[in-house]
């Protein structure tokens, strides 16, 4: 069938899980895709149609704006689509042999052959049988929850779990590997424990809470925040408006981090440039000063608060002996008293609110949860809910209520045919950041490995307290990996202790699912072939663009690239496979598929989405291709953020188990008493549960600088690293000698003059777990002792595993392993100890001629042939 040309509407967000974004318009002629442009709501409504929001402020407004907002990254997708990295066609590791040797120990070395779908799926299926019947199904690890493109219908991760949900007696025989809070580890590990919510929002609806900022709040902290970077993952241009809008009517914008990032450039009109992770003590800092000079709400504290006397003890230094003043938080955290205590004072005489996209890197470093509680305890001393006093979130999320913008009439959902990983509480699971770990048969069931909480978002803060264990009493360890996530390496906490891992000789079988031959898809041994998202048909719930919900159907705009299927079609090949077993496997292809088609499940899943279908039918929806959604009415008279409880503790108690903000946490004295790092009180941590990153440290003498590594400005994390408009922007990459293009080091000038670094260079980014090559950037818009390379870039492994080199600039193979603390399953990635040199490029390739000979596309990158050795 040859697709014609015409226009077809895309959510082309990157945050999957079933939530779309950034809506473009995609011309699409003789059958390719050749242009992404925004969607112009104004040829289909008028604001009025809408009941368009606004915000007027001092004579000044703010509108949603009548066109979709799409960052670059949504501009430039099609690129993804025609990539030389695409996987053309299902393969197999060459010396992977099922039937004979397994090789484990050659995984990422090896190279590819071509075999078809047919092959594919029947060594596929006898791997699952097998592996079901010798050890149960819980020796197969689903790792299938990452972020990516949105799909609804072919759900880019989970598909395998639904699929063996339909095996066996009960759903949920399986392993997952569940998704970690990672946005945001320093809330849900920490700040949950003070305001009994997770996330900013989770409690109190924030709908109103920029506009109420807006009229109320004399300036912003932007802390650890970029809304000109980030929201493009999934939110589009929104945030940055409201930067600008912010400047219009005069709100001041502070910003508190070890770089100036993008907003910080265009926006701020200050920058407190501080140590990377050592905002607890900054923090406690000001609560030393308010508390001196007596500069909080104290009338606040005394009913809004439990257990600010324990916090007063000490911040004073009763406790240790150690007041925290200003001189003490400045070695730490590299700011001048000085400073310290104007930003207090400043604070303490005006009315502030705090700005997040999620966090910042302190919120995904060690003890991450220490800053988190200290934030919502400093906000509470200056009467948090109170107007213009509140915490806010620039990106949007799939909760209700999380939007920072005021919220559309209809909430469409179609979870009803979500072909995907949902958040919940997992039966089977191990948490993420311990995957290595779990994997290299360090524990048995006389030494399991334990940890606490489901460690998955929006669980209740008393999940926490329950303890699980690896491997179950009753079941076998790890022996099959089902990948539709392949980048652990280049996204977790330890890359290099995953690479090690996946070569140990338990892992009988590795099977990835995607579109992109880069990351662990290089490990595996066999690899499917995956559609994008142009390649298939869907429908999506457009929940966050930040203007209008809206409900859109997309049509598929080219043919598949390559023999690719989507992620739900290649599961349902496999179980049309499995069903051949019979027994447990008998009618799985229709259990899975309830008996309808791609087409059928688009209309069913618009029917149950909670659209009125007499008002908006689905004949004109495959017309018009969506429908837009108009503004709740009188969504101004919500309350705003705490506003609430800051009006009534007693009668809008919080989550707490005392109802009140807990700057001692009743749960975690109770449950944690010996814990000494996550203890009932906030405190700052030097070093402990195995995070030896200061720089008071004594591995600092060897790696003396601290790591950034924040969200790419450039991609969504592992995603679109091969877009060449992209690439050619100096920050995206540098040119070496070489020619390769090198990720980004960000060097101080004065750090730079002394290592004799200079634009250009090549450098390696060290410490005792690894290495990886960077290209140098030396700006002053990092601070001395920081070193700024982005998190998630695709790895072209020099050396594999433990002490091994990369590339590309994936510095989470460099990460500790080790969780937030010990009781507490975050991932760190953030924040830590790292050296640099300059390194010869000439000299490598001598010593890797193999790998510098992988092909390469100079504008895109790695090519998926640099892998595949034959051709069938
Ligand atoms: N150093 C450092 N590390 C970090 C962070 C940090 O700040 N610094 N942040 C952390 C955070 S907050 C997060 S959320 C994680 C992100 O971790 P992930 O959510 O795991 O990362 P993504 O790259 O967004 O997507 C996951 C994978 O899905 C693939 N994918 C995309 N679309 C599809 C599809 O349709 N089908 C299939 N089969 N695959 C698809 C992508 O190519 C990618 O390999 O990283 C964490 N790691
Ligand atoms: N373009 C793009 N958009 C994305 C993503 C992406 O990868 N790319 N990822 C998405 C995801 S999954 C998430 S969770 C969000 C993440 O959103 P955030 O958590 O807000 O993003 P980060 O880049 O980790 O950090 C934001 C800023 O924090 C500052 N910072 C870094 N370390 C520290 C520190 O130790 N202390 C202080 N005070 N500041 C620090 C830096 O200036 C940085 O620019 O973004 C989402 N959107
Ligand atoms: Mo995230």
């Amino acid at each position: 069938m040859k697709i014609k040309d015409r226009t077809v509407l895309k959510n082309l967000g990157s945050c999957g899980f079933g939530g779309a974004s950034n809506t473009g318009c995609v011309d699409v002629l003789d059958g390719k895709v050749v242009r992404i442009r925004p969607l112009h709501y104004d040829e289909h409504y008028t604001p009025e149609d809408l009941n368009e929001w606004r915000y007027e402020v001092r004579g000044h407004t703010f509108r949603p704006g009548m066109k979709t907002l799409l960052p670059p990254l949504s501009l430039a997708y099609k690129k993804r689509a025609y990539s030389p990295n695409r996987v053309p066609y299902p393969l197999k590791r060459v010396d992977w042999d099922p039937a004979g040797d397994r090789n484990p120990q050659t995984r990422g070395l090896s190279g590819y052959e071509r075999i078809s779908w047919d092959e594919a799926t029947d060594i596929i299926a006898a791997e699952i049988e097998r592996i079901g019947r010798e050890y149960g199904r819980r020796s197969i690890l689903i790792q299938g929850e990452g972020h990516g493109e949105t799909k609804v219908v072919s759900g880019a991760h989970g598909c395998s779990s639904l699929m063996l949900d339909y095996v066996g007696e009960e759903p949920g025989d399986y392993l997952i590997q569940a998704r970690q809070p990672d946005s945001w580890e320093g809330w849900y590990w920490g700040a949950k424990h003070v305001w009994g919510m997770e996330t900013h929002g989770q409690q109190n609806p924030q709908d109103n809470v920029i506009k109420d900022v807006s009229e109320n709040s004399d300036a912003v902290l932007f802390w650890g925040a970029d809304p000109e970077t980030t929201p493009w993952g999934w939110g589009g241009l929104q945030p940055s408006r409201l930067c600008y809008w912010f400047t219009e009517i005069g709100v001041k914008q502070i910003h508190i981090a070890p770089d100036v990032n993008y907003t910080n450039a265009v926006h701020a009109d200050k920058w407190i440039p501080i140590l990377p992770n050592t905002d607890a003590a900054f923090q406690l800092a000001v609560a030393y000063v308010w508390m001196t000079e007596g500069l909080y709400d104290k009338e606040y504290v005394a009913t809004h608060v439990e257990g600010f006397d324990w916090f007063e003890y000490y911040v004073l230094g009763h406790e240790d002996g150690i007041p925290k003043t200003p001189r003490w938080a400045s070695e730490k955290c590299g700011v001048p008293s000085y400073r310290i205590k104007a930003f207090a004072r400043y604070w303490g005489k005006h009315r502030v609110s705090i700005a997040h996209c999620n966090g910042g890197g302190y919120i995904r470093s060690c003890f991450s949860h220490e800053p988190a509680r200290l934030e919502v305890c400093l906000l509470g001393m200056q009467g948090l809910g109170k107007p213009g006093v509140h915490q806010f979130k620039f990106i949007e999320w799939v909760l209700q209520g999380v939007n920072p913008v005021p919220p559309s009439e209809i909430y469409p959902t179609l979870m009803g045919v979500y072909h995907g990983w949902r958040m919940g509480a997992p039966k089977h699971f191990i948490p993420k950041t311990m995957t290595p770990d779990a994997i290299v048969g360090r524990y048995t069931h006389e030494n399991p490995m334990t940890w606490f909480g489901h460690v998955v978002c929006f669980m209740r803060r008393e999940d926490q307290f329950l303890k699980f264990q690896y491997p179950e009493p009753d079941a076998h360890p790890i022996h099959m990996i089902w990948s539709d996530t392949p980048c652990w390496e280049t996204c977790w906490n330890g890359g290099n202790a995953y690479q090690d891992a996946v070569r140990d000789e338990s892992i009988e079988f590795y099977l990835v699912q995607h579109p992109w031959m880069e990351n662990d898809t290089l490990l595996a041994d066999i690899v499917l072939p995956v559609s994008t998202l142009f390649e298939l048909k869907d429908i999506q719930a457009d929940i966050f663009s930040g203007q209008w919900n809206k409900i859109i159907y997309e049509d598929q705009a080219i043919e598949s690239v390559g023999e690719s299927k989507g992620d739900y079609e290649a599961v349902c090949e496999i179980a049309k496979k499995l069903e051949l077993y019979g027994g447990e496997y008998e009618g799985l292809y229709e259990k899975l598929t309830c008996g309808r088609t791609i087409d059928e499940d688009i209309e069913y899943g618009y029917s149950i989405s909670e659209v009125p279908l007499d008002e908006y039918p689905f004949e004109k929806l495959k017309e018009q291709q969506y429908f837009a959604f108009p503004t709740k009415k009188d969504w101004e008279k919500d309350p705003v953020g705490l506003e609430l409880f800051a009006r009534d503790p007693v009668a809008h108690p919080l989550r707490t188990p005392s109802g009140k903000l807990e700057f001692y946490s009743i749960g975690l004295a109770e449950h944690f008493p010996d814990d000494k790092v996550r203890g009932p009180v906030p405190h700052w941590i030097e070093e402990a549960d195995g995070h030896e990153e200061r720089i008071s440290s004594a591995r600092a003498k060897d790696y003396p600088f601290l790591l950034v590594s924040n969200h790419p400005r450039w991609r969504v994390h592992a995603q679109h690293d091969d877009i060449p408009w992209l690439r050619e922007i100096p920050t995206c990459k540098v040119r070496g000698s070489d020619g390769y293009l090198y990720e980004p080091i960000w060097v101080n000038p004065a750090d730079a003059e002394r290592l004799g670094l200079a634009d250009g260079d090549v450098a390696k980014l060290f410490n005792e777990r690894g290495a990886v090559l960077g290209g140098v950037l030396v700006t002053e818009r990092i601070m001395q002792g920081v070193l700024y390379q982005d998190h998630g870039a695709r790895t072209d492994i020099l050396e594999y595993g433990a002490g091994g080199l990369d590339r590309g600039g994936a510095n989470n193979l460099i990460c500790p392993s080790a969780t937030t603390s010990k009781n507490a399953a975050g991932e760190v990635t953030n924040g830590f100890l790292v050296g640099i040199e300059k390194a010869d490029v000439s000299e490598l390739a001598k010593r890797y001629p193999e790998a510098f000979a992988r092909d390469y596309d100079a504008a895109a990158g790695l090519c998926a042939s640099a892998r595949i050795v034959k051709e069938a």
